[in-house]
Formats: structure tokens, sequence, C-alpha cells
């Protein structure tokens, strides 16, 4: 109720988006739980910013709430009535005073809704603006925008199809196999690949009925399936006046049903000028909307190494790590840096040593991946020269099954792949949980394949991996 009251009073106050903004925040909650919550609780103590932590009643025990200088429990174990609740998460604002919010990845991280509530009541989000969250989560208007913009998009319908009728006509112009995506969508959800003309009615009602189910927005369009492609995103960071620069690029294509598992830097099918051609042309995307923040344009490289715009995710991602390894920079201060007004150098960066991620996920990857929820009887880390863990959890600590599996990101660092690789695979023999079931094992059997090492891969690689039992 506290959040309705302030807006109603907020036209007599001066809202923070009419001043200048020229200094640093003094208090910063995290609307955001996990690792990435604790992330941006270090950055903050290194800034000499204060920051608030809210919680679940799930959470009481994690470290992001042992390291905040404050926190607040917002509700009960459910998402909904915590972590995605604006009510609650806005009256911990005005109760602790905090003059910026970090939404951190995933629950109101993209919900423009949520950054035009925190501009009207006068907190800065630290993030793009209600307008570009909006522009990119529309697929259709993102895909048109970069159209306008010149940024390479894979070829298709343009705009929503009406009807069953002018999407056979589309595809018959765009040639088989297509794929029909829900302009709600991304991620993978309510698409649908058509791989002769018989096929389409009946994917066409069901990438409908999963688009209206899970966005209430039945809203499809169709593009060229690309096949074996390979999923290289571009971070970019972009300040106030509309200046951008890339951090180079990730590749993510070691994937299982749409949630990465690996993701490194650079790209190990990438050149020299294909990375700066793409590096241009996440910038132009970005320059075009007039982006602020740091944020990811993603892209599908075919075969024959043509890339096409896909999505932008505007916020952090869980992998900003691998960039931050290989540039040497930390994203969230600069993330922090640019919506307090400060411009940014303006210098492209490309990397200069190669690092690697393996998400540790609470799972049974001998039980298709399936959540291994309960208490870490104990818990050790790989340590050593070029080895990162980010974390929330310990031993002793209890994962609650409400929330996302993983519960660290192992990250390796070295000057060639190949090292690195050698590396990853030191780090997980000596990377101790006990208590629960995790991913440790897919990633050893995953450092130790053949094909990975050669760097022959694209998204469909786990498709077809066969997980070996476990050696005791
Ligand atoms: C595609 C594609 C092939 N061709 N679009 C999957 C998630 C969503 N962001 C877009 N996705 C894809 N779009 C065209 N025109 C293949 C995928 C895709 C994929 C993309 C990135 C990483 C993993 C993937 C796994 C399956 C399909």
């Amino acid at each position: 109720m506290l959040y309705w009251l302030t807006i109603i009073n907020s036209q007599f106050t001066i809202h923070s988006s009419q001043l200048i903004q020229n200094s640093m925040f003094k208090k910063i909650l995290i609307a955001n739980r996990g690792e990435i919550a604790l992330r941006v609780i270090r950055t903050c103590k290194e800034m000499g910013i204060k920051t608030v932590a809210v919680y679940s009643t799930a959470d009481k025990d994690s470290l992001h709430v042992r390291f905040a200088d404050e926190a607040v429990c917002i509700g009960p174990p459910s998402s909904a009535e915590s972590y995605l609740s604006v009510p609650r998460i806005m009256a911990a604002v005005e109760i602790t005073n905090a003059d910026a919010l970090h939404p951190g990845y995933g629950f109101l991280a993209e919900n423009a809704d949520f950054a035009e509530v925190c501009a009207e009541y006068g907190i800065k989000f630290i993030g793009p603006t209600p307008e570009q969250i909006r522009k990119m989560g529309d697929k259709i208007t993102a895909k048109e925008t970069m159209i306008k913009a010149g940024v390479p998009v894979v070829p298709g319908s343009e705009g929503l199809l009406k009807d069953l009728k002018s999407g056979l006509k589309m595809c018959e112009e765009i040639g088989y196999p297509v794929i029909l995506k829900a302009t709600a969508g991304g991620g993978g959800k309510g698409m649908r690949i058509v791989w002769k003309p018989e096929e389409f009615e009946e994917a066409w009602d069901k990438a409908r009925q999963e688009a209206k189910a899970s966005f209430t927005n039945d809203g499809i369009y169709i593009e060229k399936f690309i096949e074996e492609p390979r999923h290289i995103e571009i971070q970019v960071a972009a300040d106030q006046t509309g200046k951008a620069c890339h951090l180079s690029e990730r590749d993510c294509s070691i994937q299982r049903r749409h949630q990465k598992l690996v993701e490194e830097s650079p790209s190990p099918f990438l050149t020299k000028a294909l990375r700066k051609a793409m590096g241009e042309a996440a910038i132009l995307a970005a320059e075009y909307i007039g982006y602020e923040g740091v944020g990811t344009v993603e892209f599908l490289v075919d075969k024959h190494k043509n890339f096409y715009f896909m999505e932008m995710n505007t916020r952090i991602q869980v992998e900003h790590t691998v960039t931050e390894e290989v540039i040497d920079h930390d994203l969230i201060k600069e993330q922090i840096k640019i919506a307090a007004g400060e411009p940014i150098s303006g210098k492209n960066y490309f990397p200069t040593m190669h690092a690697i991620e393996c998400r540790i996920n609470a799972e049974d990857v001998y039980k298709d991946f399936r959540p291994s929820p309960g208490k870490i009887t104990s818990f050790h880390s790989a340590k050593g020269h070029g080895v990162r863990v980010d974390t929330h959890v310990y031993a002793g600590y209890m994962i609650p099954p409400y929330y996302d599996s993983m519960i660290a990101k192992l990250i390796c660092r070295a000057q060639t792949r190949e090292e690195c690789i050698k590396k990853m695979r030191r780090a997980l023999d000596e990377f101790i949980v006990e208590g629960i079931k995790t991913t440790i094992p897919f990633h050893r059997q995953l450092m130790d394949d053949e094909s990975f090492q050669k760097g022959k891969f694209h998204t469909g690689f786990l498709d077809t991996f066969e997980l070996k039992p476990e050696k005791k």
C-alpha cells in the first residue's frame, strides 16, 4: 500500500528523472536473490555504496542477506509474493530510503512496468529505460527496429502473421525449413520448426496456443530456420549520452533445452574480422535505440559464418562474469556508473585471455537434469590461480526448491583455450559438493570431450552428447 500513496504524492515532488544525475548513489536496493544479489553487494561495498537486500522467508540464511548492510523480509517463499511483487519491493524501498535499485537477472529485471514504477517513485532503476525494455521485449518490434538500424536479421515475415493462408505463402517465399516464433517469447518458448508445408497448420495452431498460454499474446512470426547455428552474443555498454561500446563476445552454444550450461570467451568459431563486424553491429543496435546501460545483443551464426540478430537482453546476464575475466573489468560497477550519469570510455574491448564458465546447478544429470534441492552437507569450492567461484551457498546451506537451481558459477581463466579447459578440468575435480546432486559430473565429461576440445559444437551439441556412468 505504501507505494500507491507515494505515487499519488509524487506529483507534488520533484522526480529524480527531472534532475541531472551527477552524483553517485548512496544506497542501492537489490531486488533479487542468490549469487547475483551477492555479486552486486560486493561491488557496492567496493564503491562505498550502502546496500539493502530483500529476501523471502526461504532465503533467510542466504549470504546475500548476511552481507548486505540492511535486509528486509518481503514475503513467503513463492516468487509471486516476494521477488516478483512490485508493491512489496517498493515498500522495502520506502522504509530503507534507497536511492537506486538493481534488478539483477530474471524476476523483474526486464519488466518495463516495474522500471516505470521506479521512475514514478523517484528511485533510479539501474538498467535501460522502460521504453527500451519494451521495444526489445516484443520480438517483432525488436526485429523491425534492427532492420531500420541496418543490423542483419534472419530472413522472414515482416511483422505478425495474419492467418494460416498468408503464413503458408510466406513459407513458400522463404523456403523450408522455417521456424515459428512468438513475438512475446524468447528463450525458446512457443517455438516450432516446420520442415514441409504439410506440417505447417499443426505447428501454427500449437505455436499460437503455447504463446497464448505462456504470454497471453498469441502473436506469431516466421523465420528461415538456421540449421546447426552457434549462439554468440556481444556484450555492450552504453551511457546516457547515447554512446555505446562493445566488450566482445561470449559463445553460449552449449545449452540444454534453452538452459545455458557453459559459456566462454572468445568464441573458438570467430575470426578477428567476424568479431569486429559483430561488435560493430551490436554497437549499431544499441546506439540506434539510444540504449542506456549494459546489455547483450544475441546473434545466431550459421556454418558459413553469416550472423543474424536474434534478441537483445536488456539486463546483466548470468554469464557476464566470463566477459569480466577476459577484459578485466567489473561490469556491475560499469552499470552503476552509467546509471549515475557517468560517461563510458568509448573504447571497444577485445579479449586477450580465455575464460570458460560452468554453471553448477543443483540437478541430477543422470535423472534428466531434474532439480535436486536439499541441504548441502559439505562444500569445498575449487581454488587456485585463474579460478573464480561466484556463489551464495556454503556447507550447511539448505537449497530451497522454489527458485532457479543454479548454486554456483565456476569460471576459469588462462592464456589459451587449451590451458583454460585443463584448468577447468582440474578445478572441477577439486570442487566438492555433498548432500545434493550437481552438474559437476556433466562438466567433467564435457571438458574431456574431443569435439568440445576442438571447438566443434553448435546449439544442438548436447542433443547427442552421451553422458557416461560416473566413475567412483
Ligand atoms: C532460431 C534457430 C534457428 N533459426 N531461429 C532458441 C531460443 C530463441 N532465443 C531463439 N532460438 C533459436 N532461434 C532461427 N531462425 C534456433 C534457435 C535455437 C537455439 C538458439 C540459441 C541457442 C540454443 C538454441 C537451441 C535450439 C534452437
